[in-house]
C-alpha cells in the first residue's frame, strides 16, 4: 500500500525500507506524494534514514529491536537495583596531600607514554547559557587560557616529560552541534602545538526519537524523522566503530582517561589516579570526590546481591530512591562528615585499554543503553513526548565479569572535579539551597585553589583571600597562581622548584615553563609575577620582593552585563574581568641561563 515510485531507489534503499516495513515502521512511508511531488525532501529523507543505518551497530533494525525490549521493560516497572543492597566499594582515598599521593604520582608519572586522553565534547552546555562550544571558554580570565588550549596544554607537559616523548593521543568526541566548532579551534590555533596526527575527532550521531512502545519511529513532518543525542556513552561505540581503541592498543597505549569538556581540574588527578590502577590492578578506575547529598552527580557504590557483585556509578536521580529501599531509610542524608553515604561520581574515568578493547569486541560498543520514557498516564501505554535510548560512558563495568576490577579514587574537590555547568543565576540557586555553584567564577577560583595547593606542598606560605560573592555566587580568589602543566604535573615537580615562597591573598604568580626555579621570593600586595620560559631557558628567580599593582579585579556594571554590554560571553558568564595593572613580567624566548633579581 505505499503510494509512489519506488522504481529508481537503490537497491540498498529497497532493502532498507522493506526492513523498516517488516519491524514495525510501515507509517515512514505511507501517504507519500506521487512521483515529481517533494522529491527533494523524499531523497533526503531516505538519505537520512541511510545514514542512522550506517552508524549504528546493528542498523537501523537493531536500534528497534533494543528499543522494544527496553520499552517492554519498562512497562512493567522493573527496578533495576531489584535485589542487590548498595555497598562502599574498593576505594583509594587521595584527599590529603601526602606521601601516599606522591607515591602514586611516582608510578603515574612514569606511564605518561602509555596514557591517551578521550574527552566528551558533544553537548552543547544549554545549562550554561553559552553560545558557543564549551572548549572555547576561558578556564580563567588573567590570560584568558580556554579549556581546550588547557587540555593541549596538558598533553604537551605528559609528552615533554615521558622518556619516549611520544605524542600522548587525544580523542576529541564531538556532535553536529560542536563539532565545526571543535574543528575550527583547532585550526585557527594551530592544533596549540599538538602534532594533527596525534588527534582523532570522532563525531557522535543523534539517534531516531520513538514515539511508542512498538519502536514507532517518529516524525516531525513528513519526510523527516525526530533526532535525539543518544549520550555520552556514544565514546564507547565510536571507539569501538571507528578502530581507533584497537589502534591504540597496538601501539602500546594501556590506559585512556576520559574527561569531560569544562572539567578543569581533570588533569591534577591524573598521575595519582593512573599510578593507582597500576598499582591496584584496576581496569576502571572512577575519580571521585566528597558527595554534597543532593548534588548532580552519581554515586559510586559497590552493588552487591543476586550472587553477583558491581561497582557501578548510581545516576544521581536513581540514588535516594536506592538508598531509602535498602540502607537508608531517609534517603540521601549527610552521614557524620557532612557527605552522602557513596563518593560522587567526577566522569573522569581511567579505563586499561586491555579489558576496553575485548569487551567493545563483545558489545560491539552499545554500551548498557537505557530508555526514560515520560508517560501519559499509570498504564504506561502513551508517551507525552517521542523518547529516545541513551547511553552514559561511566556505564561501562555493566558488561564487566568476575575477572574485571572496579575501584575508585578520591580526591579534593578543587583537585579533581569543578565543572563550568551553570549560569550565575542557576549556580545562585544552587549556592543558596547547599550545593555547590559549578559556574564560571567557581571553576576558575578552584583552578587557583588548585595551584595554591601546590605552592603549599612545596612549603610556600600562602594567604588565602576572603571569600566574595558576586551575583550569588560565592568564591574565594585569591592568591591567584597559575602553574602551567609545562611547570609541574606532579607535587615533587613543584617541590622541586619551589623554595621559600610566600604569596599575599590579593597577589598573582603566573609561572608557565618546565626549567623556572622560585628561590626566596615574597609578593606582597596585590603584586603580579609573570615568568615565562621556552624550551631550553633556565630561569631562577631569587631573593626578591616583588610590590607592584599587579591585577585588580574589576565587576560588571549592570549595563555591561546586560545584552548590549560589548564584554565577551566568557567574562559574562562569571561577572568580572582583571585589569593589569602593572604586574612585573619576565619572558624568554631564547635558551639559555638567566637570573631574575626583581
Ligand atoms: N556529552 C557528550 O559528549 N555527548 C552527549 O550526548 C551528552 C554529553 P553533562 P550529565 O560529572 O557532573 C554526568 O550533560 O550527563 C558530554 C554524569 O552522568 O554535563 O548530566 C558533554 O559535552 C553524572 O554521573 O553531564 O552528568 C560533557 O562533556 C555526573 O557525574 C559531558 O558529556 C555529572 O556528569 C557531561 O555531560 C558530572
Amino acid at each position: 500500500g505505499l503510494s509512489t515510485d519506488w522504481s529508481n531507489l537503490t537497491d540498498e534503499q529497497q532493502s532498507l525500507i522493506a526492513d523498516l516495513v517488516e519491524n514495525g515502521q510501515h507509517h515512514l512511508f505511507a501517504g507519500w506524494d506521487a512521483p515529481g511531488t517533494a522529491d527533494d525532501e523524499k531523497a533526503a529523507f531516505l538519505a537520512s534514514l541511510e545514514k542512522i543505518n550506517a552508524n549504528y551497530p546493528g542498523g537501523l533494525v537493531g536500534y528497534i529491536a533494543n528499543a522494544r525490549k527496553l520499552l517492554a521493560e519498562a512497562k512493567t516497572g522493573a527496578n533495576p537495583f531489584e535485589g542487590f543492597t548498595p555497598e562502599q566499594p574498593e576505594k583509594v582515598d587521595l584527599n590529603t596531600f601526602d606521601a601516599t599521593m606522591e607515591h602514586y604520582e611516582a608510578i603515574g608519572a612514569k606511564q605518561f607514554d602509555k596514557v591517551g586522553v578521550v574527552l566528551v565534547a558533544g553537548g552543547l552546555g544549554e545549562r550554561l547559557g553559552y553560545n558557543g562550544i564549551k572548549l572555547d571558554i576561558a578556564v580563567e580570565v588573567l590570560e584568558c587560557t580556554t579549556y581546550l588550549k588547557h587540555y593541549a596544554d596538558n598533553l604537551l607537559a605528559m609528552q615533554a616529560r615521558s622518556e619516549s616523548q611520544r605524542p600522548v593521543p587525544f580523542i576529541i568526541m564531538v556532535s553536529q552541534d560542536t563539532g565545526p566548532k571543535t574543528r575550527e579551534s583547532l585550526e585557527a590555533n594551530d592544533y596549540f602545538g599538538l602534532e594533527k596526527e596525534q588527534v582523532h575527532i570522532l563525531q557522535q550521531e543523534l539517534v531516531p526519537a520513538i514515539a511508542d512502545n512498538d519502536g514507532a519511529l517518529a516524525l516531525n513532518k513528513k519526510y523527516e524523522l525526530i533526532l535525539k543525542p543518544h549520550g555520552h556513552g556514544d565514546i564507547h561505540m565510536l571507539l569501538h566503530t571507528s578502530g581507533v581503541a584497537a589502534k591504540l592498543q597496538r601501539e602500546g597505549i594501556e590506559y585512556l582517561m576520559f574527561i569531560q569538556d569544562t572539567n578543569g581540574p581533570s588533569f591534577n588527578t591524573l598521575p595519582a589516579a593512573v599510578g593507582v590502577s597500576v598499582e591496584k590492578g584496576y581496569d576502571f578506575n572512577s575519580l571521585a570526590i566528597n558527595r554534597i547529598p543532593g548534588e548532580a552527580v552519581g554515586g559510586l557504590a559497590k552493588l552487591v546481591g543476586n550472587g553477583k557483585e558491581l561497582t557501578i556509578n548510581v545516576e544521581y536521580n536513581q540514588l535516594d530512591p536506592l538508598l531509602r529501599a535498602t540502607i537508608s531509610p531517609e534517603g540521601d542524608v549527610p552521614n557524620e562528615e557532612g557527605f552522602s553515604v557513596f563518593p560522587g561520581n567526577c566522569n573522569t574515568l581511567l579505563i586499561r585499554v586491555a579489558s576496553y578493547v575485548r569487551i567493545l569486541e563483545a558489545s560491539q560498543g552499545i554500551i548498557a543503553e537505557f530508555v526514560n520514557p515520560k508517560y501519559t498516564d499509570d498504564t504506561k501505554s502513551a508517551f507525552k513526548k517521542p523518547t529516545r535510548l541513551e547511553t552514559m560512558m561511566q556505564d561501562l563495568p555493566k558488561l564487566f565479569g568476575e575477572s574485571e576490577k572496579v575501584g575508585v579514587t578520591i580526591f579534593s574537590r578543587m583537585w579533581s572535579f569543578s565543572p563550568n555547568k551553570n549560569n550565575i543565576a542557576d549556580a545562585a540557586a544552587k549556592v543558596a539551597s547547599g550545593g555547590p555553584a559549578d559556574a564560571g567564577a567557581t571553576a576558575e577560583s578552584d583552578f587557583y585553589a588548585a595551584c595554591r595547593k601546590r605552592l603549599e606542598v612545596a612549603g610556600a606560605k600562602v594567604e588565602t583571600a576572603e571569600e566574595i560573592k558576586i551575583l550569588g555566587v560565592p568564591f574565594t580568589l585569591g592568591p591567584k597562581v597559575i602553574l602551567r602543566p609545562s611547570f609541574a604535573m606532579t607535587l615533587a615537580e613543584g617541590r622541586e622548584k619551589i623554595s621559600g615562597v610566600s604569596i599575599s591573598d590579593r597577589a598573582t604568580l603566573i609561572l608557565d615553563g618546565k626549567d623556572i626555579v622560585l628561590k626566596d621570593v615574597e609578593l606582597t600586595g596585590r603584586s603580579g609575577l609573570i615568568v615565562k620560559a621556552c624550551d631550553g631557558a633556565k630561569v631562577t628567580v631569587s631573593g626578591s620582593t616583588i610590590d607592584n599593582e599587579g591585577f585588580k579585579l574589576v565587576e560588571l556594571t549592570e549595563e555591561e552585563m546586560g545584552p548590549g554590554g560589548d564584554a565577551p560571553e566568557y567574562i559574562k558568564i562569571r561577572g568580572y574581568r582583571f585589569e593589569d595593572r602593572g604586574a612585573a613580567l619576565y619572558e624568554f624566548d631564547e635558551p639559555g641561563e638567566y637570573e631574575v633579581e626583581a
